[in-house]
């Protein structure tokens, strides 16, 4: 049998969260992309209305990012990240840490969302012990969470598919989502109804015993999920009962760092300064993997005791604060300063919702929900064939050349900050057009 590599075999590539006999049927290739828009091998202009993952926040192909990227791999492609450093990684550091509220200031750096969630864990579990408080070893998430895909994350991870084939980490519980839809349908932005939902970190501080928690993880606001809006209040009080019982309260801001919710943060949308923040994504606009954590002082601080020449938490990767990340990273951020695009997405946030919004009364929408430029649209599921009407509006929108997301039966939208107005039309007046036919 011949077994040489064919250049255009889809098979032997194991694609990521996808259905691989679907896909290789019916393939979608990207082949370039250039400011809101991709390119499809068969030569469309497709317009992103994801941001590639929810990464690409500067829009693509962004000159000043490629030269950084370029020159560094000619300077300093690669250097040793353990005992070793290169001055532009503190730079980062630095430069993150000043765009987060409050006290997040030491940051540790990783390559994927997963990283940094699995890197926050262990610096929470490690914190407790390292103040002799050793016996707070259980981890909070919640249902419906997403914390990327390693073994501490789908543990705290709430989302059932990703979890069941695995037994994941012990010593985790978990508290109720936030979505209602019986009292929560068509919110526009936060829903009025559900910050009584955060008292259930009181059961469970009951239920265990306050002093066994280490710490409690939630995404500010839920993404992969299909778009979970807190509702008013609700992390207000669940940051007063961390506090109360102390608690250390992560958010994973993978998704919603870097400007997607119309601030730089959800930390400071909601004015909540999280004892250790996760970011990812939007940190390079998507361009070179990169994640990472910061950490409030007292955090950092309770690691830097013992010997001087000790290594004061065993933990990091190969490719910590890669150069190559870096370079992009700093130039990301140049970006999103110069042309203040945080800002930028919270000044078109009431545009975008009323887009949303628009398509209220379309066949088969039982919700719409946003947050700055974020929007969830919830369909009614046929009977017995759950995820397979959106996945048909998801083929169709892209047959129509618009890129969204499809999770169960909830589509998706998350566009680049660089979205003008008449593109936010496009987006919804093709997904209307495309509902109509569903
Ligand atoms: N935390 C959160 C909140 C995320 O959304 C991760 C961690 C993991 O990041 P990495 O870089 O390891 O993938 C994520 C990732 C989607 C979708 O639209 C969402 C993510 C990734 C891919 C698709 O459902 N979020």
């Amino acid at each position: 049998m011949d077994s040489a590599p064919r250049p255009n075999d889809l098979e032997t590539y194991w694609m990521p969260f996808t259905a691989n006999r679907q896909f290789k049927a019916h393939p979608r290739l990207m082949v370039g992309a250039q400011g809101m828009h991709y390119q499809s091998v068969d030569g469309r202009k497709i317009l992103d209305g994801t941001a590639g993952l929810w990464c690409v926040n500067a829009g693509h192909a962004r000159r000043e990012i490629a030269d950084a990227v370029q020159k560094q791999v000619l300077t300093l492609d690669y250097s040793p990240a353990f005992q070793m450093g290169h001055p532009a990684v503190f730079e980062a550091a630095a430069r993150v840490a000043a765009l987060l509220p409050g006290d997040l200031d030491h940051v540790f750096f990783g390559n994927s969302g997963s990283e940094a969630v699995e890197t926050a864990l262990k610096i929470a579990l490690a914190y407790h012990r390292m103040r002799g408080d050793g016996g707070r070893t259980r981890l909070i998430g919640r249902e419906r969470a997403y914390h990327g895909v390693g073994f501490g994350g789908l543990s705290v991870g709430g989302i059932a598919v990703n979890r069941k084939l695995y037994a994941g980490v012990p010593s985790v519980d978990h508290l109720p989502h936030t979505f209602d839809l019986t009292r929560q349908a068509f919110s526009h932005g936060q829903p009025e109804w559900g910050a009584e939902l955060a008292d259930a970190l009181e059961s469970l501080a009951a239920l265990h015993d306050p002093s066994t928690i280490a710490a409690v993880i939630v995404e500010p606001m839920a993404g992969s999920t299909g778009v979970l809006v807190p509702p008013k209040g609700y992390l207000q009080r669940l940051k007063a009962i961390c506090d109360k019982y102390g608690l250390l309260l992560i958010f994973d801001e993978v998704i919603t760092g870097f400007g997607r919710l119309g601030a730089g943060f959800g930390a400071d949308l909601f004015g909540i300064v999280p004892d250790l923040l996760c970011f990812a994504k939007g940190v390079t606009n998507g361009t070179v993997p990169m994640g990472g954590v910061a950490v409030r002082k007292h955090i950092y601080d309770a690691f830097m005791q013992g010997p001087e020449n000790a290594i004061e938490f065993a933990h990091g990767y190969t490719y910590s604060g890669h150069p190559v990340a870096v370079a992009a990273a700093l130039a990301t951020l140049d970006i999103y300063a110069r042309e203040d695009l945080f800002k930028r997405a919270g000044s078109l946030a009431a545009y975008w919702e009323a887009a949303a919004h628009s398509l209220k009364g379309l066949p088969h929408v039982i919700d719409i929900r946003n947050l700055g430029l974020v929007a969830g649209i919830e369909l009614e599921p046929i009977a017995g064939k759950p995820g397979a009407r959106a996945f048909e509006v998801y083929l169709k929108c892209f047959e129509r050349g618009l890129l969204i997301r499809q999770t169960a039966d909830i589509l998706a939208l998350s566009p680049p900050l660089i979205i003008e107005k008449a593109q936010i039309d496009e987006i919804f007046g093709k997904f209307a057009e495309v509902l109509k036919t569903c």
